[in-house]
């Protein structure tokens, strides 16, 4: 193991003073007995116990005020439903983008277009769904390279897809799977955002058909889901998207092909035992039925061909959704196989997409696979099937070679360096490698060799690199997304936060280090990826006066003047128009009888950088946020006779407080 790393020679000279002082104050901030509290670097850094390492750690992560961060950090929120959005390498979180759950302090679900948003995730039969399971953010991407436009995240829980627009961080799009109820392996973007993919994980019978567990076989299907992405319009084109029917294994990580193999896809599974659980009715329990074999498949698809497919059949029609069969799958040759390690998890496309990394979590091996030669065995064909008649390619036609990491390797990202750095779930290490053929960068190690494997706290679970998944990965940082944080914290009860360790993941022949501990304490993040900052171009305040944020466009009801500010009544409707500007709104008396449909449209006719309101009525479940040039419109039903305060809940200025009014509903 390398630790070659230089440490400027007059702090090393200075480092011996470390440990030779008074014994340090029981806590930082205490006047120690001779009364001497420390100003410069060197005293503190004896007082604190601070090793040269930490101040190296801290010099590279320490953000002096109103400076910002080289990068973005896009982590789903876990079984919160939302996506955190952290600088690097300061590790602070900017912002929680609502996405599968309301979010008060965002306007997220009390009212107003967001309200609307939301419901579009809804199940078919209308019941309503109020959080997600978020795994995979994806950047939208051009030529395999982010473009900063857009991201994608998936709900694996409820089978749904948001888009969020970058300009505002804001989402504008959620999507109910209509035939499927379980997803994990998306949202994957192909090379030019033409598809989001998103990929299944528990089978199930297709569109909620019942079916006994008993006709697994027969019955239960996995269905892969091309979602066409409109660039221009920013939202999904449903009826352009399409569905392809897969064996009912368990298909988990997914990517896509890029470079060498652009226009394939590539799918994880495990369970190809399928087995069905019932350990209750003396079956083998899921977790011994479902790793039974030494090899599972992974999926090859041909997304071109499969689209092509899509538009001229034979295809049918379920739920409004056009699905590919299986069998159309197999006769057309877009679905081929290649054994797999045992319950492989993540499936990486190398920056060229020459080659394809899967990391079993039973085997202590990463397996690379080589395009090329996937390739020549998809024309070649193979007579090997397997019970659904997909054609399985001999692993050694598609392998190129593999490399022991060791225990638990779970997800792998890229440098621009010819690393790889694979994450180690058991081993609680990142293990860094080298890659080869077109990959092979400047490292000065062997190909395909093990060169480092750096502690992290605790049961890694996904790593993210600079733009490490892009066909033009950058180096320096490496992001370590820890399960478990066990005592890195101070002791929150039995609930503990996750752990993100920012690594330093310096130059070629040098060490990996842990540069800083940042805990999660809003649930359990999966998949982030981190993209350079000066690509993202996000709006500082909305382009117009009376920007609707869900249409882009200027909303016919936007209050553009505060003379426009009015009440419109019409039989039991009652309509008021409402500029928002500091310090007040304007009409402040709004009188309804009950039973009244309430439309109340708002509009920000602020210009100003970060003046923004809150638009809350109390007993009424109404919160909106306002930023400069937003417009919302809330529709309800003064249902509740009484009189209900509604004020700003932005402290926006001095007179804050009195930005606030009177609705009053006369009783019936
Ligand atoms: S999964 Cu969570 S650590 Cu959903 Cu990508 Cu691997
Ligand atoms: Cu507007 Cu407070």
């Amino acid at each position: 193991m390398r630790t070659s790393w230089k440490w400027p020679a007059a702090v090393a000279t200075l480092t011996g003073l470390f440990f030779t002082g008074a014994c340090a104050p029981a806590r930082q901030g205490d006047i120690p007995a001779n009364g001497a509290i420390p100003t410069d670097v060197m005293g503190v850094a004896r007082e604190r116990g601070l090793t040269p390492d930490d101040l190296y750690a801290a010099a590279k992560t320490f953000m002096p005020s109103g400076k910002h961060d080289d990068y973005v950090l896009f982590a789903s929120g876990g079984h919160s439903g939302q996506v955190h959005v952290i600088g690097v390498p300061s590790m602070r979180l900017l912002k929680t983008i609502a996405v599968f759950t309301p979010e008060p302090w965002q306007g997220y679900g009390y009212g107003g277009g967001p309200s609307e948003v939301l419901k579009k995730g809804n199940m078919p039969s209308g019941k309503e769904l109020t959080w997600g399971d978020t795994h995979h953010p994806n950047l939208s991407e051009t030529k395999g390279s982010y473009d900063g436009r857009f991201l994608f995240i998936n709900d694996k829980a409820n089978a749904r897809l948001a888009v969020i627009d970058l300009r505002d961080f804001e989402t504008k799009q959620i999507i109910k799977n209509p035939n499927a109820i379980s997803d994990h392996g998306g949202s994957f973007v192909t090379p030019n955002t033409e598809y989001v993919v998103e990929g299944p994980q528990y089978a199930t019978p297709i569109g909620w058909e019942y079916s006994d567990i008993k006709n697994y076989k027969e019955k239960y299907r996995a269905l892969l889901t091309f979602w066409k992405f409109d660039p221009l319009a920013g939202r999904v084109d449903v009826s352009q998207s399409f569905q392809m029917e897969l064996p009912p294994y368990f298909q988990d990580l997914a990517d896509a092909g890029k470079g060498a193999s652009e226009g394939l896809v590539f799918v994880n599974s495990f369970n190809t035992e399928m087995a069905t659980g019932g350990v209750e009715n003396g079956e083998p329990p899921f977790e011994a039925g479902a790793s039974k074999n030494d090899v599972d498949f992974m999926h090859i698809i041909d997304w071109r061909k499969a689209a092509a497919v899509a538009q001229h059949g034979p295809t049918r029609t379920v739920n409004g959704m056009r699905v590919i069969g299986l069998d159309t799958a197999v006769k057309e040759k877009l679905l081929f196989f290649t054994p797999e390690p045992k319950s492989p998890h993540g499936v990486d496309v190398t920056p060229s997409g020459e080659n394809i990394v899967v990391a079993g979590k039973l085997d202590p091996h990463v397996t690379i696979f080589s395009t090329a030669k996937i390739r020549a065995a998809m024309a070649k064909g193979s007579q090997e099937k397997d019970p659904f008649g997909v054609p399985i390619l001999k692993l050694d036609d598609t392998k190129e070679t593999q490399v022991e990491l060791g225990l638990g390797p779970l997800h792998t990202v890229f440098d621009d360096q010819g690393y790889a750095y694979t994450s180690m779930f058991l081993d609680s290490a990142v293990a860094r490698w080298t890659l080869g053929g077109a990959d092979k960068g400047k490292h000065p190690e062997p190909d395909w060799t093990l060169v480092q494997k750096l502690p992290v706290h605790y049961n890694i679970g996904h790593i993210a690199a600079v733009e490490g998944d892009t066909a033009t990965p950058g180096h320096g940082y490496v992001v370590a997304m820890n399960k478990w944080s066990t005592d890195r914290f101070l002791n929150v009860g039995p609930l503990l936060p996750q752990n993100f360790q920012l690594v330093d993941s310096a130059r070629p022949g040098e060490s990996m280090k842990v540069l800083y501990d940042s805990p999660i304490g809003v649930a359990e993040p999966h998949y982030a990826q981190l993209i350079r900052a000066d690509r993202l171009k996000p709006y500082e305040v909305y382009p117009f006066v009376g920007y609707n944020p869900e249409t882009g466009k200027k909303d016919p009801n936007a209050v553009l003047s505060p003379k426009d500010a009015r009440i419109v009544r019409k039989g039991k409707v009652v309509e008021i128009f409402t500029p928002v500007i500091r310090s007040h709104f304007s009409p402040e008396h709004v009188t309804v009888n009950e039973g009244d449909t309430v439309i109340w449209h708002l509009t920000n006719i602020e210009r100003t950088r970060d003046a923004i309101h809150g638009f809350c009525i109390g007993g009424y479940n109404v919160n909106l946020s306002l930023e400069p040039g937003e417009h919302q419109t809330v529709t309800f039903q003064a249902d509740q006779p009484g009189v209900f305060p509604f004020y700003c809940t932005e402290f926006c200025s001095a007179l804050h407080l009195e930005m606030m009014g009177y609705f009053m509903v006369k009783p019936r």
